[in-house]
This record gives structure tokens, sequence and C-alpha cells, in this order.
């Protein structure tokens, strides 16, 4: 296992590559090129350019989060086939430099959805939150501008707003895209990109949907055991992979997230671990990642990877923020700092316990 903590990229992360570095048993970042849309190409030089960046520190590139898949090839337009193509080249790319694991998602139009990116809790710090009921009440459109607010003039992954500020448009585009239909997108895209994969050995890690709902009336595919092992099983190659986000799967209390993990075990190569605690059905905080601070149980969950084999990446998905620190939402150090420590402290314990 290795212990990693994701870094925005140059004028993205208010976190240092030398913070990160001093995070005890942190040797590699999972990084991006924040600036790029989806659909377009990642050149060999921007990510070699990026990688040099990440080793002057001492550091490596463990992975990529993300190379973001356009609407256009979840949606199967027109646009589709010079969009794979694109995705192909950025592969290529990646895969150039050494790196082995992208990790992307499939959900329309929308990335994670928060209702709330700063909820106080009892003890001052603040944490990312969801309510059903606020979602059930906004449109969309609120939901966008809402986000751009609260994220205190930092760019929130996967919400890049070039591309939001079409959303009219947008749903319009997905009016006959149902699950089937994305469904059969999504394994289109995988068999395009099986050669890239192969040559580079590139693990496509999808990103389960967060929340594992529908909302919105958009469709959602990756949210349980059932359509987590259809997908692994409709493209039953090496290079078809999942990223376990126990937050993200979490947000379902029906998910069994060990249960997961060992249906999908070999096809894991890239774990976010964070904790939720609810507060209602409707209603989640993300917590510490502390078992006792929410509703999972991170020593099974850790126990799960562990005898499933899980030698992959592991990174503290989203943290607290603390101490009057200012970071991209979800993504400040010190929290994040922590749920490296813990996590690693029960991978030992575990270890020893053999
Ligand atoms: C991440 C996702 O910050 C997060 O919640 O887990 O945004 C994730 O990076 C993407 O869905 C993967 O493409
Ligand atoms: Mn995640």
């Amino acid at each position: 296992m290795e212990m990693t903590l994701r870094w925005y990229g140059p004028g993205y992360d208010s976190v240092s590559l030398a913070q990160i570095k001093q995070v005890p048993g942190v040797r590699g970042v999972i990084t991006t090129l924040m600036g790029k849309q989806p659909g377009e190409v990642w050149t060999e030089a921007e990510v070699q350019e990026l990688r040099a960046v990440v080793e002057a520190e001492g550091l490596q590139i463990m992975g990529i989060e993300s190379i973001n898949v356009s609407d256009d090839i979840k949606i199967g337009t027109a646009n589709r086939e010079a969009h794979i193509a694109n995705y192909i080249k950025s592969l290529e790319s990646v895969g150039k430099a050494g790196i082995k694991v992208v990790c992307y998602n499939f959900m329309p139009i929308f990335d994670w959805t928060r209702t709330d990116l700063a909820r106080v809790r009892e003890d001052g710090s603040t944490v990312l939150a969801y309510n059903q009921d606020i979602i059930d009440e906004i449109n969309p459109e609120s939901l966008k501008g809402s986000m751009e607010k609260m994220a205190g003039g930092f760019v929130l992954p996967g919400w890049e707003p070039e591309r939001l500020d079409k959303l009219k448009a947008l749903f319009e585009a997905y009016q006959d895209v149902d699950e089937e239909v994305l469904f059969q997108n999504l394994v289109y895209f995988l068999e395009r990109i099986r050669d890239v994969c192969e040559t580079y050995g590139i693990r496509m890690a999808i990103h389960p949907d967060d929340p594992a709902w529908p909302i919105f009336g958009l469709p959602r595919i990756v949210r349980d055991k059932q359509t987590i092992m259809r997908l692994l099983k409709a493209v039953d190659q090496p290079h078809n992979c999942l990223t376990i986000c126990t937050g993200s799967l979490g947000t379902n209390p029906q998910n069994d997230i060990c249960d997961i993990i060992r249906a999908a075990q070999g096809r894991i190569p890239f774990a976010h671990i964070r904790n939720l605690r609810f507060n209602s059905e409707r209603d989640f905080e993300e917590s510490a990642h502390l078992s006792s601070d929410g509703s999972m149980d991170m020593y099974a969950i850790m126990k799960a990877l562990h005898e499933t084999g899980f030698d992959g990446i592991m990174r503290p998905d989203h943290g607290r923020m603390l101490w009057g620190e200012v970071a991209v939402p979800g993504y400040g150090l010190y929290d994040r700092a922590i749920g490296a420590g813990y996590l690693e402290g029960l991978w030992e314990a575990i270890e020893k316990n053999e």
C-alpha cells in the first residue's frame, strides 16, 4: 500500500509539495492538469513538466485524478470520436511519464455534489455536507452558483465554470440518455481506450458516483455492488478497474463496502478512504477519518483491503477544515495528514497481526 495525498498542481493548491513531503509515509501525490477542459489533449510536454515539478521536491506522481471525460463521450454525440482520440493521446502522455493509474468518473454534468462546503461542527471545524431536502428544492442552476460562492475563490475539481455555464444546453443534451445508454457509452469508451492502456499498463480506475443515487433526474451507473460488478464484467480486461471511494459508496448506507472490496478483488488499484456521519437518512456530513467520528468501520474497511491483497495507492479522501486553514474545500493539509497517519496506523496494526 502506498499512502499519497492529492495535490492540485501549481497555482491551484494552497498546500505545497514541501508540506506534503513532511507527512509521514507519503512519498507520492495524485495530481492532474487542473486547467484542462474535458475533451482536450494533455500533451507529453505538459505531463513531463508536471512530473518535473513533483520530482524536484523528491516526490513522485503515483496516479492521475482525473482526466475528465467529456459530456460528448458520456452522451455519445458526434464529437465523441474526436474526444476519444484526444483522450487516447492524453493517456499516451501519461503512460510515457510512467504513470499507471488514472482515476475518472462517468457522472453526467456534475462531479460530486454537496449542499454545504463549510458546515460548522461542534468543535468549530468545518466539513462538506449533503442534505437531500435542499437538493429536492433547488434547481441545478442555483447549485452551480452556490458551489462557486462556497468555494471561496478556489476552482473545484470537476466543476469547471466554462462547462457549467452551459447548464441548460447540457441538460437538454442528456435528455435521451438513460442509465442503459450511459452504461453502453461507458463500455464503448473503455473498449476504445483498451489498446493504449495495454501498451502502457494503465489502469483506469472509475470513481463511484457521489452521492450514490440519481440527482436532478440524471442517471448514475456506478453506485453499488451490482452496478460495479456489471461494469467490471462488461469489459473484463485489466485496464477496467475501480477506485474504491468509501465516502461516495457510503452515502448509501445499504452499500456494504467490505463486500464490494471483496467482490472487486484484483480490480482496485486506488483507494479513497474517508468517513461520513449521518445525521438523518437524508443528511450526512464528512467527518474525521476515525471510525468513532462517523458511521463507517475504518478498521474493517482496511482489513478487507489487506485481506484481498490490495497493493495499490491510497489517499485519505476529503478532510475537515481545521485550525483556521484556508484551502480547497475538503482538501486542507491538516486533517488529511491526520487521516493519513491514522490509516497508516491501522494498516501497520493489521500487518503485524498477521
Ligand atoms: C473526488 C472526486 O473530491 C472528490 O470528491 O473524490 O471529485 C473525484 O476526484 C472524481 O469524481 C474522479 O473523477
Ligand atoms: Mn473519492
